[in-house]
């Protein structure tokens, strides 16, 4: 009996590895054709970083003469996993998909592997125990998460002397960034004995829900003297919030937050935000770029970070008009 178990086990974990070995050798090539058709299954269109990284892809596609079929799951991964399968069913060469949260769209990934579709996740990433690049996805194209959470929180520590009692807002929950803005501010947060964090609470990553989670959490904690949002609608969400409530933001809140979208630039010039890191949702050129260069057979990295700059009253005026 537990020489059997024994031998499964040993059997098991020699099959685990081979297959890991050839899927990786064998992961789905793209044919050699003079245009593409390539798929673009984004998670919603409710903000202007969603508008300006569909608007990019498009652009992109135009310009380098593949067709693209886009698909928008106004918000639900269900929708966005079917959006997958529509995809694959039109007989896609590749999918770019921008997985709205970590787990729920890992049926997407394994069905466009099983298709034989070479599939590249932009700008947010799935459960990294549930699939990997090379493997089940091509590669991850976007930011480091983790770090532009951790850079806005020293910039707090800077700007407050390491004293602050701070509101969260977090992204959609079990979105990548919004699980990685958080983990990386965190960590900062709590190397602070002056820092607290008194509560924190998912927003969607959307202006409106972000200003009455703000209004709540508010009216709960009223002696909060700063705000980080997990992205700038939510922050100029907690803006109008702390303007409705009698406080002036900046002055008797500080808030921060990640994107660098024009609306937040402004709010900086205006003084109402204190800094807010990049996070470019320009991801045309880079995409088609990389899938281009696997259509080549060349060897993709099994990630591709992009560099995000950091806006604050010192260089907000000079990147206004640059901003989406
Ligand atoms: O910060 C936010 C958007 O996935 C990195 O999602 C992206 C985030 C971005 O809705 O504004």
């Amino acid at each position: 009996m537990l020489r059997r178990t024994l031998l499964k086990a040993a059997a098991g974990t020699v099959l685990i590895g081979a297959s890991a070995r050839m899927a990786f050798a064998d992961y789905p090539k793209m044919k050699q054709k003079s245009s593409y058709k390539a798929g673009f299954a984004q998670s919603e269109s409710n903000n202007p970083w969603r508008l300006a990284e569909t608007a990019s892809m498009k652009a992109e596609a135009q310009k380098v003469g593949w067709q693209l079929v886009y698909t928008d799951a106004a918000s639900s991964a269900a929708k966005e996993v079917s959006d997958v399968n529509s995809l694959i069913a039109q007989g896609v060469d590749i999918i770019f998909l921008v997985p709205r949260e970590e787990r729920p769209l890992i049926p997407a990934v394994m069905a466009a592997r099983r298709a034989g579709i070479p599939l590249i996740l932009i700008d947010r990433a799935v459960d990294p125990k549930l699939a990997k690049p090379g493997v089940d996805y091509l590669t991850f194209i976007g930011s480091n998460f983790v770090q532009e959470g951790q850079r806005v929180a020293e910039w707090l520590v800077k700007t407050t002397n390491g004293q602050a009692k701070i509101i969260e807002l977090e992204g959609s929950v079990g979105a990548s960034p919004a699980n990685d803005r958080k983990k990386g501010f965190d960590e900062v947060i709590k190397q602070h004995p002056g820092m607290t964090i008194l509560a924190s609470q998912s927003g969607d990553f959307v202006r409106d829900t972000g200003r009455q989670v703000a209004q709540t959490l508010l009216q709960a904690h009223p002696d909060a003297t700063a705000i980080y949002a997990h992205n700038d609608e939510m922050a100029l969400g907690a803006i109008a919030a702390l303007e409705a409530a009698g406080k002036k933001p900046g002055k008797d809140v500080i808030v921060c937050s990640i994107d660098g979208e024009k609306d937040a630039l402004q709010a900086i010039i205006d003084g109402k935000l204190g800094a807010t890191c990049e996070c470019s949702p320009r991801f045309g050129p880079i995409a088609f770029e990389t899938a281009m260069r696997y259509a080549k057979g060349e060897t993709i990295p099994p990630q591709i970070i992009n560099k995000d700059r950091f806006f604050d009253a010192s260089n907000a005026k000079e990147n206004l008009d640059s901003a989406f």
